[in-house]
């Protein structure tokens, strides 16, 4: 049976990156079935064009996966492939909290044949081989234990992800017509990809709007270091024989939770040179500690995301997430960015002790710290989570179901001190504050120091970043956007230039050339 693992954009933006599900599933899936990938983010399909799909591929089993954020689309798509004949399992975080909302047990239409809710390493094989025999049930769930908790699958046997001859081309993000030109370029740029890795899973912490910990559980799980590294080998040697790039996004919702694990598991990378760039989402409670952001660096790390929410240890107090303290992040920062390190700063305005003025109380901190890509969105109460319930229970919610009709950056409840208009405009402002023309300028000169692929690496993600909130989907955008930051790009060309002029003229100087005298770029 031909399957087919599909994941919607959110209408809004397109993620850089594809999901691990979909990865994930496939390894899992009986070989005797074939799993076929598709990604709204990477190749926009409409309704009928998924269908076409299904058809002319005749596929008999439709897996979608959905946050809370796609889940509307997720259900429009699912129901056109079953006008169409063709069964649909749903998973994800979504319909692990709202079970019933997909089977139409609720009261509402029914979106999906299954739904597999929480953890599905273990079902998903299940589930495949009933939809084979024509006895899908209606709900697949991890066994329990008596306490009535899912038993969460132990990660010490992962599957082999066999990236080294999967077809991504899908998710490259250069394109097509720059692939053969940039493929000659240094180690190679005919490709990019970022790739999802997880090495653990699970959260202890608990922070108030974060559907983590009640999805995964609070006692974390690991992959061993071996299964780990043999994947970055896999991936790095991938890389090599394209001539393209691999960076790794890992996933875990907090790499060094146990930091003891996370030194041994960067101190074998280096060791086994599995280094590729890297991304992972770290609290910065956890950032304290030198010798890890030592290792950080060493072992490929480039960029940290961390949860920051809020300047107002106030408000995260209200969050339950007392453990990340604002006074420190200034601190955190420069010991990260010592070491060519840069954080992705992410904050949440509409808190409850947010007033007017709180995006520019948070720009004037974020400009006292070494630069980085802070990103803002705003307080959302995601279902099954403590603040849902909060909010609910005090008749907050504006828009209790409001996934389902969903308005990026418009709240779904009133926050104390301001109103949702408010919060909507103090998240423009930060957003245009941060991504201008200027202070892209800025944060590009504030870094002059660090070696030139620092920088690159710098402003090539802001130019990104911008797009989670601007949209930039179209050539016209991109092209608009270069000509607005054409200063730092310039100066960068200049720079790239310099560099390889050099360093070809300190080859023709080794093959026997008169030796010419050469200045060195001063960050090369
Ligand atoms: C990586 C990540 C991202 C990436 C993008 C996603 C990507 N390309 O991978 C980035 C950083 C861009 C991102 C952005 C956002 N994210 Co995010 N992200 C994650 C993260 C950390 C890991 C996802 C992952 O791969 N997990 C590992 C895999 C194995 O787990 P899984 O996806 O749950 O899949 C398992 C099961 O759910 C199930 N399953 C999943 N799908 C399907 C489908 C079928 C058919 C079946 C049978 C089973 C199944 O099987 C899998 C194996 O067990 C999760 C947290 C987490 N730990 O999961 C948050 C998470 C998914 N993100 C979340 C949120 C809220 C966001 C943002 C809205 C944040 C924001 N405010 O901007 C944005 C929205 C992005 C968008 N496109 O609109 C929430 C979603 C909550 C919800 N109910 O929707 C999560 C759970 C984190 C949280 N704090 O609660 N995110
Ligand atoms: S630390 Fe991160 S993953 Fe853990 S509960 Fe808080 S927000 Fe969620």
């Amino acid at each position: 049976m031909k399957i087919l693992l599909y994941n919607p954009d959110n209408g809004v933006t397109r993620n850089f990156m594809p999901h691990l599900w979909m990865f994930l599933l496939q390894a899992l899936t009986p070989p005797w079935h074939e799993g076929i990938l598709s990604d709204g983010n990477a190749k926009a399909m409409d309704d009928a064009e998924i269908v076409k799909f299904v058809r002319e591929n005749n596929i008999g089993l439709v897996g979608i996966g959905a946050m809370t954020r796609m889940v509307a689309k997720a259900y429009r798509v699912a129901t056109a492939i079953r006008a169409a004949g063709v069964p649909v399992v749903m998973g994800g975080p979504h319909v692990t909290e709202c079970p019933d909302e997909a089977i139409g047990k609720g009261g509402g239409p029914r979106y999906a044949d299954a739904v597999a809710l929480g953890e599905a390493d273990e079902t998903w094989p299940l589930i495949v081989e009933d939809a084979a025999r024509g006895e899908l049930k209606e709900v697949y769930q991890p066994e329990r234990d008596e306490k009535g908790v899912d038993r969460k699958p132990s990660l010490q046997t992962y599957p082999s992800i066999p990236w080294e001859k999967l077809d991504l081309d899908q998710f490259s993000l250069v394109p097509q017509m720059f692939r053969s030109k940039l493929s000659g370029l240094g180690a190679g740029w005919g490709s990019f990809h970022v790739v999802p890795l997880e090495t653990g899973r699970g959260c202890p912490y608990g922070c108030e709007f974060c559907t983590v910990t009640g999805f995964f559980g609070d006692s974390i799980r690991f992959r061993t270091n071996e299964s780990v590294v043999d994947e970055l080998l896999r991936l790095k040697e991938r890389a090599r024989k394209e001539r393209g790039q691999i960076a790794v996004f890992f996933i875990d919702d907090n790499l060094a939770i146990n930091i003891k694990r996370t030194k041994s598991l960067l101190r074998d990378i280096i060791k086994a040179n599995a280094q590729l760039p890297w991304v992972a989402q770290i609290s910065a409670n956890l950032l304290r500690d030198e010798e890890l952001v030592d290792l950080i660096a060493e072992s490929g790390g480039q960029w940290v995301f961390i949860g920051m929410e809020s300047i107002d240890p106030a408000n995260m107090a209200d969050v339950n997430k007392n453990f990340s303290k604002p006074g420190e992040y200034g601190a955190v920062l420069a010991r990260l960015a010592q070491r060519n390190v840069y954080a992705i700063t992410s904050f949440i305005f509409g808190m409850d002790n947010d007033t007017k003025g709180v995006a520019q109380r948070t720009l004037n901190e974020i400009h006292s710290w070494p630069p980085g890509l802070p990103v803002f969105g705003q307080l959302t109460p995601f279902p099954a989570t403590p603040l849902y319930d909060r909010l609910e229970k005090t008749g907050r919610l504006t828009r209790p179901k409001h996934w389902m009709d969903f308005a990026p950056f418009w709240m779904a409840h009133t926050p104390l001190k301001m109103t949702i208009q408010e919060a909507r405009d103090e998240t423009d402002s930060a957003w245009r504050a941060s991504y201008s023309p200027e202070r892209n300028t800025e944060a590009i000169n504030s870094i002059s120091d660090a070696p030139f692929r620092y920088r690159l690496s710098h402003l090539i993600s802001r130019l990104f970043f911008r797009g989670i909130y601007f949209p930039q989907m179209n050539k016209r955008a991109w092209m608009r956007l270069v000509f607005q930051n054409r200063r730092p790009i310039l100066s960068l060309t200049k720079e790239a230039v310099g560099m390889w002029r050099s360093s070809k003229k300190n080859k023709t100087a080794a093959q026997g050339e008169p030796a010419t005298v050469i200045n060195e770029p001063k960050a090369a």
